[in-house]
Order: C-alpha cells, then structure tokens, then sequence
C-alpha cells in the first residue's frame, strides 16, 4: 500500500479576481517546472487541505489547488451569487492562463470528479489527463439517494439527525426545506441546518466512522459555506441543461488518459454511477476498491490514486 507523500508547503499562492464580486485564492506546490495538475476540490464548497497536496510526487508534479468561490480562503465566504458549474469552469480556465500554463492534469473526486469532467468537456485541449474518484454526476436519483431515500436505509441513526431539523409536513423535499433554512435571515436556524446537513455527509463518508471527520464537519466556519454551497447547486440541479449532460458528451474527452477509482462501499456516492461512467467511457482505466467507502482518505483510495498520479507522470514524461 503506498501512503500520502511528506508534508509540502506552497511555493507560490495568490488571489485572482474571477468576477466583480469573487475572489478565488490558489497555492502551488511541488517542482515549479514539473508536469502541472490541477486539484478540484469536492462537495461544492468543500475547500482545499493541506493533506490534498500530498497525493503527487514534489519532485514530478507542479500541483495547483484552489478553494472554489465561496469556500476556503476565497471571498466573499459562503456566498450564492454568481456561483454556478459553468462559473467555477471558467474559473479554472482562468487560473490555467493565469500561470501561463499551456494543458494540465485535472485530478477531482466527487463533485470534484463532476466540475473536472464538465470542465474537460468545456475544455478539452486543456486536459492532459484525468483522475476521478468517487464518481458523482448530481443527477435526481443521486441526490434523492443521499438526502432523500436510500442512504437513510444504511445510517438510521445519523440520519435521524440529518431529518429532525426538517419538520414533518416538509419532509417530503429535504433539500428545499434545507435550502429554505440555508438561505434564511435568522443566523441561529441556519448554523443549525448547515451543521446537521454537514455531519449527515461527515458521517457517512468513510467505510468505518470515524469521530474527528465527523466533528470537523461540523465547524461552524466549514459547515456554513459546506451546506449552503452544496445545497444551492442541488437545488439548482447542478445548473445543467440536462442531467444526462457529462455521459453523453464522453466522446469529447474519450482519447484523453483517464483513470476511474471507486470505493465499493460509497454510500455518499454509490458506485452505480461510476459504473455507468465506465459503461460510456470503456478507454478509462476503473478500478472498484474493495475495501473503501467514499473519502479519498480511505487508504486504498489513496494508494491507488498515487499508483496512478506516479503511472501519469511517466505517461506524461514520454
Ligand atoms: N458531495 C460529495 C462531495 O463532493 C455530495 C464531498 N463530500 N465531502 C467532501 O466533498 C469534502 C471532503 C470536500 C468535504
């Protein structure tokens, strides 16, 4: 099993102006002029930690990480407005010509695999090669799997949490009574709603629980830009014209190297979506890992994540 590369700290971060309003902060780290990879963050607004830098060889890789709008270190924080797909797309093109970088990797697990395969589609000369985790398409059945009907059957007690917030006459549309509460004036309501929804999903991210992950859900700062971003884009169904949009358009990126890893046991993003990824896109390597759940930090996760990000580089050196 190989595990997360040492500790790195950035050798270049900063702020680009990607709107009037939005700010979005981004850190290099790794080899200044090695093989350049972006890294997309998930939830929507989930932000980067310093553990992500550590899926890359320093020595290959000049990775990029940026905190989407609205989360992170970016500004304003928490903030809906001007916060779609199709603007965080254009943000990472942004960042690319930003640093004078001519193609990259894009390297994205769960909604993180979502904004890396509509921004490949959107950009496909952009993309040198893809790694995708804990495929996510936020299609209707995903999201009524996950916040409606479905996961409910396996987290009984967590979910318990997650419903009581909601009363009765409105649980028949979670995520509207959510966003009702998210998108509130009375802090008090809100804070409740973003805690409750944030550790439903730090609760059942990882093949076995595990108590620091739940509470770090559930941090007022993290919580807050977590639930209300995440809410808004499924309220929002993602702002895709069709929600079959990314498996129909896999011909667009179908030559690019592409690797698939999926945890059997992700109940946040079960592997029937995956699996239907992998049906459309059969040149993409897809490996179900046996033992996992849905976090990136489930070590066969990242052991072959890191098999891959090594296997890319030499693809990538040639
Ligand atoms: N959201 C899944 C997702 O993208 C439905 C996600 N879940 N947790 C995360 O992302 C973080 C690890 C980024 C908090």
């Amino acid at each position: 099993m190989t595990t997360l590369f040492p500790e790195i700290e950035p050798f270049n971060h900063g702020y680009l102006q990607v709107s009037d309003i939005h700010n979005v902060y981004y850190e290099e780290v790794g080899n200044p002029e090695g093989l350049p990879i972006v890294f997309i963050h998930g939830g929507p607004g989930g932000g980067v930690t310093p553990e992500y830098r550590r899926f890359f060889n320093p020595e290959k890789w000049r990775v990029i990480l940026f905190d989407q709008r609205g989360c992170g270190k970016s500004t304003p924080f928490a903030e809906l407005k001007e916060n779609t797909t199709w603007d965080l797309v254009e943000d990472i093109e942004k960042i690319k010509n930003h640093l004078d970088i001519k193609s990259w990797s894009v390297f994205g697990g769960s909604w993180g695999s979502t904004l890396a395969l509509a921004y490949g589609q959107t950009y496909p000369k952009s993309c040198d090669s893809f790694l995708l985790r804990g495929i996510f398409l936020l299609r209707e059945k995903e999201l009524r799997w996950f916040y409606q009907e479905g996961a409910s059957f396996i987290f009984p007690d967590e979910w318990e949490k997650y419903k009581n917030v909601i009363p009765t006459q409105e649980r028949n549309d979670f995520i509207s009574a959510y966003y009702k509460r998210l998108t509130g004036p009375d802090k008090n309501e809100r804070m409740k709603a973003a805690k409750a929804w944030s550790q439903w999903e730090g609760s059942t991210s990882k093949l076995t629980q595990d108590p620091n992950t739940i509470n770090s859900y559930g941090e007022d700062q993290f919580a807050e830009a977590f639930a209300r971003i995440e809410c808004h884009y499924f309220y929002n169904k993602g702002f895709f014209k069709d929600e079959n949009q990314i498996l129909n358009n896999i011909q667009l990126i179908k030559d690019i190297p592409a690797v698939i890893v999926q945890g059997r046991y992700d109940v946040v993003c079960p592997v029937e979506t995956a699996w239907e990824l992998h049906k459309k896109w059969p040149e993409a390597d897809f490996h179900i890992i046996s033992d996992a759940g849905h976090s990136a930090q489930e070590p066969g996760i990242t052991s072959k994540l890191i098999e891959y990000t090594e296997k890319f580089a030499a693809l990538l050196t040639n």
